[in-house]
């Protein structure tokens, strides 16, 4: 061992009690980190993975001091689940999300889609629609629906993990990138990992009562791809918040309401919504806006989706109740 400290590893999973896998050499090592509220890039928030941090040499308890966390060049949040309004960072350094939409069991959650590309816009991280399951009956419809997003521009890929259809065309499109993916429980997030590594994830069965996945992975990874690069598996959503987005920001987060804001007349202060002259409306009558997407834009203005409060003051982790990885 050497007394060089070990600079930007790649943090696979979130910490918990202090406790993470990072990636160093290619290999996963676990290491417990000794934290100082002093440590640079810490003021950012808890530690995520695709976080990159720096190490001193980790000694024979599998200890070593956290040195610095590097400045995140985006991040994935969310209105962290429950009472406290707070934000809850997903995932750091994110290449692409990946937003998981089964075609059948669990139903498609069209809204949950709308919201997860709000929020990957919002950090100006690419996103990709993934069809999940469709070898199931229901998948062409959900095809069908899934046009709208094709002509919005994102790309939509239909996967199976029966048929095998599309996973090669997500294995070209995950190729050496760190991918986040997004989706309610039992949309097929673990079993498309396992398809796309070796590293293989526990794949969880579908309630028959509800239809619903039963929140089968517990805490995200970042697990290595075959074709290079990592797919973070996260726990499934039950819903899913977007956090410290303002309603003057919203409509350039939609980008086919995007393409006319610069048409309305009204700017900033228009909701485009109901303002007579407003060219988002008008666009809408002309057949140039989906409805459905207007809907979406309109349920998020209204707030029943979002929040938009701005990141809290960072966690002191002087406070004796401190432990941001709970
Ligand atoms: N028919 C079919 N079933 C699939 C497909 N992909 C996944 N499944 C099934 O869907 C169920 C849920 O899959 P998971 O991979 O555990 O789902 P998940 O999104 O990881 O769920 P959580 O971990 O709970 O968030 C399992 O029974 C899988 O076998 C598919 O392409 N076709
Ligand atoms: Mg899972
Ligand atoms: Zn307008």
């Amino acid at each position: 061992m050497t007394d060089e400290p070990l600079t930007n590893l790649l943090v696979l999973n979130t910490p918990v009690h202090r406790q993470c896998d990072v990636l160093i050499d290619g290999k996963p090592r676990t290491v417990r980190l000794r934290i100082r509220a002093s440590t640079p890039g810490l003021d950012a928030g808890p530690i995520v993975i695709g976080d990159r941090i720096d190490l001193s040499p980790i000694d024979d308890a599998d200890e070593a001091d956290l040195l610095r966390v590097h400045t995140r060049h985006n991040h994935l949040v969310r209105r962290r689940p429950g009472e406290r309004e707070e934000p809850m960072v997903m995932c750091a350094n994110v290449d692409r999300l990946l937003c998981i939409v089964s075609s059948a069991q669990p139903k498609p959650a069209w809204g949950m889609l709308d919201r997860s590309l709000v929020i990957a816009e919002a950090q100006r991280i690419p996103p990709t629609v993934v069809l999940t399951k469709s070898d199931l009956k229901g998948a062409a419809a959900a095809r069908e629906h899934a046009r709208m997003y094709e002509q919005v521009g994102y790309p939509v890929l239909s996967v199976s993990i029966i048929s095998g259809e599309g996973v090669e065309a997500l294995r070209e499109h995950t190729r050496d990138a760190i991918t986040m993916m997004l989706g309610q429980s039992g949309v097929g997030k673990s079993a498309l990992t396992a398809a796309l590594s070796s590293e293989s994830r526990e794949v969880g069965k579908i309630s028959h009562r509800t239809g619903k996945g039963r929140h089968t992975t517990t805490r995200a990874r970042l697990v290595p791809l075959h074709g290079g690069g990592f797919l973070a598996d996260p726990p499934g959503i039950r819903a899913l918040v977007a956090w410290d987005i303002e309603d003057d920001r919203l409509a350039y987060l939609f980008p086919d309401l995007r393409k006319h804001l610069d048409d309305c007349k009204f700017g900033g202060s228009c909701t485009h919504i109901h303002e007579p002259g407003c060219a988002i409306l008008a666009a809408l009558e002309r057949g140039d806006i989906d409805p459905r997407r207007h809907q979406a834009y309109t349920r998020m203005l209204l707030k029943a989706d979002r929040t938009s409060s701005p990141m809290p003051r960072p966690m002191d982790p002087d406070d004796p109740t401190f432990d941001p990885y709970q």
